[in-house]
Order: C-alpha cells, then sequence, then structure tokens
C-alpha cells in the first residue's frame, strides 16, 4: 500500500499537507506539546508508524518516532517541536506482527469507572525518555526474549544463600515485564485505594505501591490457584486489569522475574559487578534504594530520599528494567521452595508450600546489599502486606 498523509511543523504553526491515496488514517491533532495523534481505522491488517524528516522531499524517512499503532486503536506520540522544521508521516507496517513489539503501554487514566484501560505498542523508548505519566497513569511493559540462562549464583559469590542453586532454565515464550514497579498512584486508578505505609502526600504518586498482599494482587479464591491455574480473582488488582484489556496480566514466575533482571547478566549485580561488601556497596548504591543509600532513615512521610525511592530513580539493566535491586520486594508467582529443580522448562514453581509463602524476589530500601542480590530468594505468607513489598506487572503471549 503506497500510502502517506503529510504533516508539516512550523515555528508559525501547523500545516498538514496530504497525499492521499487508500484509507490511511489521518493526522488528527498536534498540540502545543508537540504531541502528535491520529486514530488508526483502517480496516486491514496495516499498521502505521510515526517518521520524521529534516525535508519532505529529502527521502531520508530513518527517524522513526516510534508509534505503531493496530488497527482500531489510538495513537499519541511526543515529536520536537519548533523552530526546526520538520515533517511527519504514517509509514504503513506491513510485516510487524505484534510480537515484535518492543513496549506494551497500558493507559489507566480512566481510573476505577473506566471499562476498558486502552492498550498500546512502542518501538522504543519515546522521544523525553520515560515520563511520570509512565508511573502514574500508565503503565510500560518491555518485550523480553525467550531464551536459556543459568538461575541462581555461583558458590564463589559473596553473601549467596544455600537456596541459590545454579540450574538451567530455559524460557520457551516471550513474555513482557514491567519496566518499573507498581507504583501507588497506578494502584490507586485501578483498585481507588492508598493502602502504602508511605503517605507523604507530596511524593507517593511515583513511590511503588507496598503493603498489598499476594491475595491483594491475585485473590485470595481463584486466584491462590497456582500453578495449577492461571486464574485470579475478579476483584483483584490483576482482575480488573484483565477485565479492563482483554489480556492476562498477572505476576511473573521467579524464572521470568530472574531471567528479566539479570538482562543477560552472570554476576550479583544485574550492572555486570559482585559486591565487595555484603552491607555497603558502592555498586549496589547505583543500581537501587537499599538500607546503606537513604532506606535506612526511613518515616511513614518522610520524602523520597528516605524509605522507598521514586521508582526509575537508579540504573536501569541492559533490558531497561528499573528497580530490580532493591526499592520494594516483588511478589512472584510461584510456592517458595528451599530447593531447586535440575534443568527446566518453563518452570512455574513447587506444586505446594507447608508454610502458605510465596516468592519475593530483589531486597528493598530495609535490606543490605546482600539481601538485593538478583539471585536472592525470599518468601512470604500470602496475606502479609510489609511495608517494603510490592510488584511489578507480567504479560506472557499465550496465557491471554
Ligand atoms: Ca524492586
Amino acid at each position: 500500500m503506497n500510502t502517506r498523509r503529510w504533516l508539516m511543523v512550523l515555528a508559525i504553526g501547523v500545516i498538514m499537507a496530504i497525499e492521499s491515496m487508500g484509507q490511511a488514517p489521518v493526522i488528527t491533532s498536534f498540540n502545543g506539546d508537540g504531541q502528535l495523534s491520529w486514530t488508526n481505522s483502517d480496516s486491514g491488517v496495516v499498521e502505521y508508524r510515526v517518521q520524521g524528516s529534516e525535508g519532505m522531499e529529502s527521502g531520508n524517512w530513518t527517524n522513526d518516532l516510534a508509534g505503531i499503532v493496530p488497527t482500531g486503536t489510538t495513537m499519541c506520540v511526543t515529536v520536537p517541536l519548533p523552530p526546526v522544521t520538520r515533517f511527519y508521516r504514517l509509514a504503513a507496517v506491513t510485516n510487524l506482527s505484534q510480537s515484535s513489539y518492543d513496549y506494551v503501554v497500558l493507559d489507566l487514566s480512566g481510573g476505577t469507572n473506566a471499562s476498558t484501560y486502552p492498550v498500546s505498542y512502542l518501538t522504543d523508548v519515546p522521544v523525553g525518555g520515560w515520563t511520570d505519566e509512565y508511573k502514574t497513569t500508565k503503565m510500560v511493559f518491555r518485550r523480553i526474549p525467550a531464551d536459556t540462562f543459568t538461575m541462581g549464583s555461583p558458590v564463589d559469590e559473596l553473601g549467596r544463600l544455600f537456596t541459590e542453586t545454579q540450574h538451567q532454565v530455559t524460557l520457551t515464550q516471550p513474555f513482557y515485564m514491567g519496566v518499573f514497579e507498581v507504583t501507588q498512584k497506578q494502584w490507586e486508578r485501578v483498585i481507588g485505594t492508598w493502602p502504602s505505609y508511605s503517605t507523604n502526600v507530596s511524593y507517593r504518586d511515583t513511590r511503588p505501591v507496598e503493603q498489598v498482599s499476594y491475595n491483594a494482587i491475585r485473590g485470595a479464591s481463584a486466584g491462590a490457584g497456582w500453578p495449577a491455574n492461571g486464574s485470579v480473582d475478579a476483584t483483584s488488582f490483576m482482575g480488573i486489569l484483565r477485565a479492563r484489556t482483554g489480556k492476562a496480566f498477572d505476576l511473573p514466575t521467579e524464572a521470568q522475574w530472574e531471567y528479566a533482571g539479570r538482562a543477560g547478566t552472570t554476576t550479583a549485580l544485574n550492572s555486570g559487578y559482585n559486591l565487595t561488601n555484603v552491607n555497603s556497596d558502592a555498586h549496589m548504591s547505583a543500581v537501587g534504594r537499599y538500607s546503606y543509600n537513604g532506606g535506612a532513615g526511613y518515616t511513614q512521610n518522610g520524602d523520597t530520599s528516605v524509605g522507598t525511592a521514586k521508582v526509575g530513580s537508579y540504573l536501569p539493566n541492559a533490558w531497561g528494567l528499573y528497580d530490580i535491586h532493591g526499592n520494594v520486594s516483588e511478589w512472584c508467582l510461584d510456592w517458595f521452595g528451599a530447593t531447586y529443580p535440575g534443568t527446566v522448562t518453563d518452570p512455574c514453581g513447587p506444586s505446594s508450600s507447608p508454610v502458605s509463602n510465596r516468592v519475593r524476589r530483589g531486597g528493598s530500601w530495609g535490606y543490605g546489599a546482600d539481601g538485593c542480590r538478583v539471585a536472592y530468594r525470599a518468601g512470604d505468607i500470602l496475606g502479609n502486606a510489609d511495608n517494603d513489598v510490592g510488584f511489578r506487572v507480567a504479560l506472557t503471549p499465550g496465557q491471554e
């Protein structure tokens, strides 16, 4: 399909110049903040992305502005503003399947009264990066490729526990993992409550939600069925997300969590470093909030220099995931077992736990460096809602 619609942006305003063929969508608005949007009403399978150029005649449209949108969805991207004169177009994409998108974005802005949470797709981090919008009224997920990796820690890793036996794990399906821990504002948009210990209203929106139990996230009835099934209670956080998106959002399995958290690394920290101290460690200080870079000073009404940090405040891993180490410890789907099985494919944890412990991973603001290692494992009782435990959301295609 040779279809193009042009949008020319000048310092004096916006002119839409159209070269029209077929049924391509039109760029419908361009506001003062550089927000360019359109709705793809094409009834076919063609998808579109925004491309920009310094000159309409140059033929150089390599600056992809990262907005692919399937049929029937409204897309909005941020583009550079004048005084630079730029031209934008929608380019048809005919050979990308949905699984090729690098990011999924959920729009939670409708809040608790919304009947749907729109889902859109991005091929890259937006121009300007992940603004607070993506930590409050939206939620963003990164595509994680399928592969085989070594789970657990080597016997000589400083701070290691006996529960971290190394073994080969194969994940046969790519999945999407939350770029950030779920924040207090995101929880409020879905559930309508502010359950967290850190209550300072000037900072709470972009802090991770805590004091949320596994039962509150997935439900104590149907949601207790993992690994026999992936059901959740309709009134739980995941139940509401599923009802409003039609997609089977859930916690990650413990293997998905560690694989995504490592992003290819085999060291204690996903920055490629091992610890030199089990308590205060300079490399740990760079990748997450823990006891020795502000965590220990927590107070209920403190700002983000103590207790939990604003999500995304420290260095991400190679796949762009933030706060794998520290901030809040993160619930995973699986029952906690002190030992790992051998070589496994798509593991989903033990079939039960004698003490009703589900896995939580990554350590928190209350831990030393050894408890924030990517291989570190802990378990917690289903109904516990500790002030250093939160979660991030995952989506595994095929489980929808
Ligand atoms: Ca964390």
